[in-house]
């Protein structure tokens, strides 16, 4: 509505100033005008001299004040290898268009004032002249001739897919932010399919993919410096632009067509600060209500903005951007973890959940490894270890096949740990039932152990003592489920170990 009014308001406006143009005209030739006239023209050909020299001293005292905050001068040189390049080639056409540019603003107002209306002086008619054409063909057609092929000489230097070593990583442009995408320790990105985009799958990540488990989506941008980087720039809904200003680079995201960048950072986010540091435009509070604020220098960040109007949030695509030192680099870089072990790990959707349990099971019987070492740290005669992971079926002497892993390590003990050891095997069992066939199925099952060691180890028989318990020596009451589990067990007692 507001603006509806203020349309209406500079239209008003602009025909009150033609009305009164009207009314001065018919006022001039109601006077009968020449002397009036004339002495208009001279007045108005001053005014034109007086824009011009203001115009000019304004463009150049401009673009001087500013100096300090333009890209691609003093403090802000590129900050990336291929960035100088493209400066040169900006400088070279700005010194041409500069040089027109003042040319045609002198000869425009200098004509305005000097073939003013005069009384008698006809205009001279030139309907054709050679020369003339010549030069203003041939002069433009050379100048575009040299900047299209400095122009394109720099595009191919600058698009030239790299053949260096080079680290990737992803930057997918969406409403109204950017996905990035880390390769991690292998420093190949995984397979996608935007088939597989969801909440838990931005990328669409092909989890079966191995390349895609170590790919980490850190929320900031941090890069090595003098390392060559490709960014594989992608968009999920609309059009974006991936823009690093400072690096000079700049490419459209497009849905469905992947576009990339090749740059080199030569100039860590530290080191650009220091070349703020001195000067004077940067010496002012970044937050001029707060007098507890960094200064400018201090709190300048490279940034990666959305060049593309890509809609109501666009601004908020602003991510920060961080040069570090490579050493700086690795340490974030371990520190990250990726996509798949934070959200995908042992969820359905990841068909390495198998394969993970199985991990975990090694995992754990590895510990299990470590824990029943540490029992045999001292040894005395008469000390008894539980063997606490060798278990029986139900009812019978056969081991379960876990029960390997602990009874492996026992043999490790008994060959390399201590050679000498004799060792008594001692089956027990909780109440119920008939004792004499609890003693004779514990009496198995220390047979069954001894066998195992003798079979798989080689340990010498004399060595190992079987005995049977029954129920004679619980370890606890009896009178709960859980006593009675405690009771049914399997020891290792040392003899001697000499
Ligand atoms: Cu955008």
């Amino acid at each position: 509505m507001t603006s509806i009014i203020i349309f209406l308001i500079i239209a008003l406006i602009m025909v009150v100033v033609v009305q009164i143009g009207k009314i001065a005209d018919i006022k001039g030739v109601l006077d009968n005008e020449g002397e009036v006239h004339m002495s208009g023209n001279d007045r108005q050909g001053v005014y034109f001299m007086i824009f011009l020299v203001g115009f000019m001293i304004f463009c150049v005292a401009s673009a001087y004040y500013y100096r300090n905050w333009m890209l691609g001068y003093g403090p802000h040189d590129s900050a990336s290898e291929h960035g100088v390049i493209l400066d040169q080639l900006f400088n070279t056409t700005l010194i041409f268009t500069g040089i027109v540019f003042v040319l045609t603003h002198i000869a425009l107002f200098w004509f305005c004032q000097k073939y003013k209306y005069k009384k008698g002086r006809k205009a001279l008619f030139l309907s054709h002249n050679n020369t003339l054409e010549l030069f203003w063909t041939a002069i433009p057609a050379a100048v575009m001739c040299f900047l299209v092929v400095k122009g394109l000489t720099a595009w191919n230097a600058v698009m030239a897919d790299t053949t260096e070593e080079y680290m990737e990583i992803e930057a997918m442009g969406q409403q109204f932010n950017w996905m990035i995408r880390y390769p991690g320790g292998d420093n190949l990105l995984g397979e996608r399919n935007y088939k597989l985009i969801d909440a838990n799958d931005p990328f669409g990540q092909e989890w079966n993919d191995v390349k895609n488990l170590d790919d980490f989506h850190p929320s900031e941008i941090v890069l090595p410096v003098n390392q060559t980087i490709r960014v594989r720039i992608t968009a999920k809904d609309v059009l974006h632009n991936f823009d690093l200003p400072h690096f000079r680079v700049k490419m459209d995201a497009i849905p469905g067509l992947p576009t990339y960048f090749v740059f080199k950072p030569t100039i860590t986010t530290e080191e650009y600060r220091e070349k703020l540091r001195p000067v004077p435009e940067y010496q002012a509070l970044a937050d001029p209500t707060d007098p507890e604020s960094p200064m400018l220098w201090e709190a300048f960040n490279y940034e990666l903005a959305c060049a593309e109007l890509c809609g109501y949030g666009h601004y908020s695509m602003r991510r920060v951007v961080r040069i570090v030192t490579q050493e700086e680099y690795d340490a974030w870089e371990k520190e990250q973890e990726s996509w798949y072990n934070q959200t995908v790990k042992g969820t359905d959707q990841d068909p390495h959940k198998a394969k993970s349990e199985e991990e975990m099971r090694l995992q754990k019987i590895s510990m299990q490894k470590e824990a029943f070492q540490n029992s045999f740290s001292s040894v005395e005669a008469g000390q008894t270890i539980r063997l606490d992971n060798v278990k029986f079926l139900t009812g019978s002497a056969n081991l379960e096949p876990d029960s390997k892993y602990e009874l492996d390590n026992l043999i490790e003990i008994l060959t390399a740990t201590y050679p000498n050891m004799k060792v008594e095997l001692a089956g027990h069992t909780d109440n119920q039932g008939n004792p004499a066939s609890n003693q004779a199925l514990s009496q198995s099952r220390a047979l069954a152990v001894k066998d195992y060691l003798i079979t798989n180890g080689g340990i010498a028989a004399n060595r190992l003592k079987a005995a049977g318990y029954g129920d004679t020596k619980p370890a606890t009451s009896n009178d709960t489920a859980e006593g009675r589990q405690e009771n049914r067990r399997t020891e290792c007692i040392i003899i001697s170990n000499k």
